[in-house]
């Protein structure tokens, strides 16, 4: 990764080496943390981040669902960001805001301990590299099952959730290919490890609902430009032999953006090219996050001057 000067942590600005942990820190070990991950954009008004709000009222969410409280206000956050990215001199970054439960005890009890927060910023090119944004990605089912919403809460963004995503992208990487795609517990298509999904069958865009995925910023804006289009979009479970049998596929999320996918478990997806409608959103997609789209410029947060 790239590093860049500063990290905003528990309130201060401090050196990226120095913002370290101590080895016993409860989320470390035990995974109940949460966090988010936004991105900013270069425009040709500055630096934009793209729904700055709804990312931070999701952190909070996401709070609320595990029962920690985040020791700083929303407004508060929001300016560590601006701060982040003002010091950084960047015009285009990925944003990592996570709070985790800090040293003082051992043991599964959460209650009481001390709350961290930290803000971090670094620059995060395509996350499934530059090739997979114009040519798509090739993905594959994965053998570990993405979890029942009452194993862990799916709704929060939770550090300890994505051991599961770990294991399944390990594995796709392992068989040669780029992402995994995970079914829910009743056998429906899920997600991504990390992003959401969407096909496209019979000239309609359909995509999981809101059971056991994560309730994706960027999936709801794709839908939101999908409609924008006359394009009808439906939220319905499909099963992996649709997904084999769609037109079109592609991931949704804050750091893949939107990603064609071309290929399943061996299968060419549509033409095994990234398809007309994929292409269409992909397209308006980066003309809103750059600024580009007067309709979706409320998405937008430009980064105040100090
Ligand atoms: N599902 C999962 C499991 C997920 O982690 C993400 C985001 C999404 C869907 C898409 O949500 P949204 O970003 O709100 O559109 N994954 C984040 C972490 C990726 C990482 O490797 O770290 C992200 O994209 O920032």
């Amino acid at each position: 990764m790239q590093p860049v000067e500063k990290i905003w942590l528990d309130g201060e600005l401090v050196a990226w080496e120095a913002a370290t942990t101590h080895i016993l820190t409860h989320t470390l070990h035990y995974g109940l943390g949460i966090f988010e991950g936004i991105r900013c954009y270069k425009t040709d008004r500055g630096p934009a981040i793209f729904r700055l709000q709804e990312h931070i009222d999701r952190l909070y969410q996401s709070a609320k669902i595990t029962r920690m409280t985040i020791p700083y206000r929303p407004e508060e956050l929001i300016e560590a960001t601006f701060d982040l990215i003002r010091v950084n001199g960047l015009d285009e970054c990925y944003i990592r805001p996570i709070a985790f439960l800090g040293y003082g005890r051992m043991g599964l009890n959460p209650i009481g301990l001390p709350v961290s927060v930290a803000v971090a910023v670094w620059p995060w090119g395509a996350y499934l590299g530059e090739e997979g944004l114009t040519k798509g990605i090739r993905a594959k089912i994965s053998s570990f099952t993405r979890h029942h919403t009452n194993v862990t809460m799916t709704k929060a963004k939770v550090c300890g959730n994505y051991a599961n995503s770990q294991l399944a992208k390990a594995e796709a990487i392992e068989h040669g290919y780029d992402e995994a795609i995970m079914l829910d517990p009743w056998g429906n298509v899920a997600e991504g490890s990390g992003e959401n999904i969407f096909i496209v069958r019979h000239g309609e865009l359909k995509t999981p609902p809101l059971m056991a995925i994560l309730e994706g910023i960027t999936r709801d804006s794709v839908i939101e430009l999908a409609r924008s289009m006359d394009i009808s979009v439906r939220e319905e479970n499909f099963s992996r032999d649709e997904l084999y049998v769609a037109e079109e596929a592609f991931f949704t999320g804050t750091a893949a953006e939107v990603t064609p996918i071309r290929e399943v478990d061996g299968r060419t997806i549509g033409p095994g090219k990234p398809g007309h409608m994929t292409t269409k959103l992909q397209q308006l997609f980066f003309d809103v996050v750059a600024g580009r789209d007067p309709a979706h410029e409320h998405w937008l947060t430009y980064v105040p001057p100090a």
